[in-house]
């Protein structure tokens, strides 16, 4: 069907003016898509690392049991950029990211994996939670890796979107101060909008 053309620039200037209510509403807290997954912000300290508790932040990510170690620059090797985490400050802990989802919509999730090889257990575990559910167990031995040659391995899952924001988490189940690393974590939103292997 073909509108005339004066209709049709005012459907469009219609949905415009939509859109534009639309993106005006949104409050400025809202979740936003998944962002920083390689740990880069903020900036921590070089050759160090800060020991973050539950409630605290590492930029988009947050904190949500126990502790972590954001890992600055130079500290140890990074899958991806300067900057990293260890999931076990001197207790276990979790990072999470929510970030806005289209429900039903399947999503590709691809992760760095190492662990801090200065002390044992040498097998650190942990898991990959979506939503709080337990989606990847993941392990990975640090027998014969140094903090310049860290052996990081590339992890993926896929999960299928609930509902218009998901939670993203990382956490360990290895006691002590030395646990899985993970940087270099994407969300691809393009891999399976047909169909896709599970
Ligand atoms: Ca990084």
């Amino acid at each position: 069907m073909a509108f005339p053309r004066s209709l049709a620039t005012t459907l469009l200037a219609g949905l415009l003016a939509t859109g534009t209510v639309v993106a005006l509403a949104t409050p400025a807290s809202a979740v936003s898509r998944f962002d920083d997954g390689s740990f880069e912000y903020p900036t921590g300290p070089a050759n160090s690392f800060r020991t973050l508790s539950s409630g605290q932040t590492i930029g988009p990510w947050r904190v949500t049991s126990g502790a972590v170690d954001h890992i600055g620059a130079g500290f140890w090797q990074a899958a991806e950029g300067d900057q990293s985490v260890d999931l076990n400050a001197t207790r276990p802990g979790t990072v999470s990211q929510t970030f806005t989802t289209t429900a039903g919509k399947k999503y590709s999730v691809t992760y760095a994996l190492a662990a801090n090889p200065e002390g044992g257990p040498a097998v650190k575990t942990g898991r990959v939670l979506v939503d709080g559910q337990n989606f990847q167990d993941f392990s990975f031995d640090s027998t014969g890796k140094t903090r310049a040659a860290m052996g990081y391995v590339t992890r993926q899952m896929t999960f299928v979107a609930n509902g218009p924001t998901t939670t993203l988490g990382f956490t360990s189940t290895v006691t002590g101060a030395y646990g899985p690393v993970i940087d270099d974590v994407r969300v691809d939103d393009t891999c399976c909008s047909c169909s896709c292997p599970s």
